[in-house]
């Protein structure tokens, strides 16, 4: 498929070459896990984080499982995306009236740019897991926005450009627990208050058992010229836990309801030590990916076993050949006929 990425150069992004004898269509960073364990003062774990490109370097919002066990979103920052200095107290933020804002907890953040502000979309407590939203512009202050959508509700991404005029966002309608199931929604807004105009993304299942017993949205969506790349994981259920994979579809451009192409395959799935052992076995759970406009190169951040941050990278005429080469369609009930 002839395909680009329509986005800015980020000639620095974290890069390595596909090694030799690698078939597959993302290969893993060669020095993962990017953050071990105990990697700030109080927090055991970093996974399922988010990144973004800031002031010639990176800024990312980290998922941080404090000594607790409660998680809670950590602001780090870095020049090459690899090393990240990360700091030690929680981000925090206050309400469009200025006053203080803690959430109970939070957890899976994604960081997303549209126009000059960053949007922190993540998990938070509001009668039960939801969807929380804040925004900032300099990464001092964070402003909370309204809870987008009613509980629950996980795996929040919002677009990185408005379409039609709205902002839209993807989201994952679920339940207060480990969810046993899932489908991709995108709802759009004016303003980011009010939300509406629903509309099914894709469903679980179909031809590939790894997605069969639900589907997230994982970092936000890419803007080709084919349309929007997303990334999103997928689970299966097995006799001893879920299992999560990678996979990517392409969605169409003005109507992002409508999948142009979905992987029947996945693209990573837990292989290696650091995503196959720890806190949560078997993990690979994206939720962010930088791409270089110049040479099409993608990074995808993803989280390892609720434990590590890891690094997988592809470009993406390779990416959307293995989408196409290995795909489903789905259609608008969430059923899955092979093209
Ligand atoms: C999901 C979320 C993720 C986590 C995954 C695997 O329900 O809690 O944060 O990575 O389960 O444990």
């Amino acid at each position: 498929m002839k395909i680009r990425i329509i986005g800015d150069s980020i000639p620095h992004l974290p890069w390595e070459e596909r090694p030799e004898g690698s078939r597959a269509p993302l290969w893993r960073h060669s020095d993962n896990p990017i953050i071990g364990r105990n990697p700030v003062a109080g927090v055991a774990r970093i996974f399922n984080s988010a990144v973004a490109p800031y002031r010639g370097g990176f800024a990312g919002v980290f998922r941080g499982e404090t000594v607790n066990g409660r998680p809670y979103l950590y602001l780090g920052f870095s020049g090459d995306g690899l090393s990240w200095d990360i700091d030690p107290e929680v981000i925090r933020f206050t309400d469009e009236g200025g006053e203080p804002f803690q959430p109970a907890y939070s957890y899976d953040p994604r960081l997303v740019r549209v126009e000059d502000t960053y949007y922190i979309i993540w998990c938070t407590d509001f009668k039960g897991a939801a969807l929380g939203l804040a925004k900032t512009v300099d990464f001092k202050t964070f402003t909370r926005l309204e809870n987008p959508f009613l509980p629950f509700n996980r795996n929040g991404v919002l677009f990185p450009r408005r379409i039609g005029g709205k902002y839209m966002m993807l989201s994952r309608p679920s339940d207060g627990g480990h969810t046993p199931f899932g489908d991709i929604f995108v709802s759009e807004s004016p303003d980011l208050t009010y939300w509406g105009r629903h509309r099914h993304v894709m469903g679980k299942g179909g031809g590939g058992w790894w997605q069969s017993l639900k589907i997230g949205a994982g970092a936000a969506p890419i803007e080709t010229s084919e349309g929007w790349l997303l990334f999103y994981h997928g689970a299966t259920q097995t006799c001893s836990g879920y299992v999560y994979s990678m996979g990517a579809a392409i969605l169409d451009i003005d109507e992002p309801s409508r999948v142009r192409y979905r992987c029947r395959d996945f693209l990573l799935t837990p292989e290696t030590w650091y995503e196959e052992r720890g806190f949560v076995p078997n993990v690979v759970f994206p939720c962010a990916a930088l791409c270089d406009g110049d040479t099409g190169r993608i990074a995808v951040y993803y989280g390892c076993a609720d434990t590590y941050v890891g690094i997988a990278y592809t470009d993406i005429e390779t990416v959307a050949g293995y989408i196409q080469a290995h795909s489903e369609t789905v259609d608008g009930d969430g059923d899955i006929g092979r093209i």
